[in-house]
C-alpha cells in the first residue's frame, strides 16, 4: 500500500505450494445462491475474495470448518480431497480462484457419499 493505493501480488512459490495453471473468478451474485458442493481429487486452489464477502465451508470427511473471506490481502488454500461449499455471497462479491491444474471435470467428486467413500479409502 502506498499513497497511490494497494498492489497485491500472487507468485509461484510465494505462499502457495503449487504452480499456477489456471485463474478464474466468480462474480455477479444476485443473492441467496450457494456454490461448490464438490471436492477435487488432485486440484489445489487459492481462493481470494477481491471484493465483498463470502463464506467457504471445508470438510475433510470428518471435520467441517467455515472461513469468512472478506479481505483481498488474505487467501484460503484448499488442497485435494476437501469438500467445499460456498455460502452467503454478498452481491458485490468477486471471488478469485488460482488453481494448480486446468479445468478437468474428471477431477471433481460432486456426490457427497462418493466423497466420503473415497476419503475413507485414501486414509487406508
Ligand atoms: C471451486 C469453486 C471456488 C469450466 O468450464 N471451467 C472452469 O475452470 C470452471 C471452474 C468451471 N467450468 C464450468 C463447469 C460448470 O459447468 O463452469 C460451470 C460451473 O462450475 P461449478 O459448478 O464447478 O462452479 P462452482 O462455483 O460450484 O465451483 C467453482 C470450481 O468448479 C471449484 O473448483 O472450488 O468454484
Amino acid at each position: 500500500m502506498d499513497d497511490r493505493g494497494s498492489l497485491v501480488v500472487i507468485e509461484n512459490g510465494d505462499g502457495i505450494n503449487f504452480d499456477i495453471q489456471r485463474i478464474y473468478f466468480l462474480s455477479q451474485f444476485t443473492g441467496g445462491q450457494s456454490r461448490g458442493f464438490h471436492a477435487h481429487r488432485d486440484l489445489k486452489q487459492l481462493l481470494i475474495c477481491l471484493k465483498g464477502r463470502c463464506e467457504v465451508t471445508c470438510d475433510n470427511g470428518t471435520q467441517r470448518e467455515t472461513a469468512v473471506l472478506d479481505n483481498p490481502t488474505h487467501g484460503l488454500v484448499i488442497g485435494p480431497m476437501i469438500w467445499r461449499e460456498m455460502h452467503n455471497f454478498s452481491q458485490d462479491c468477486v471471488l478469485l480462484a488460482v488453481a494448480s491444474q486446468k479445468y478437468d471435470e474428471g477431477d471433481y467428486i460432486r456426490d457427497y457419499k462418493m466423497f466420503i467413500k473415497e476419503a475413507k479409502n485414501a486414509e487406508q
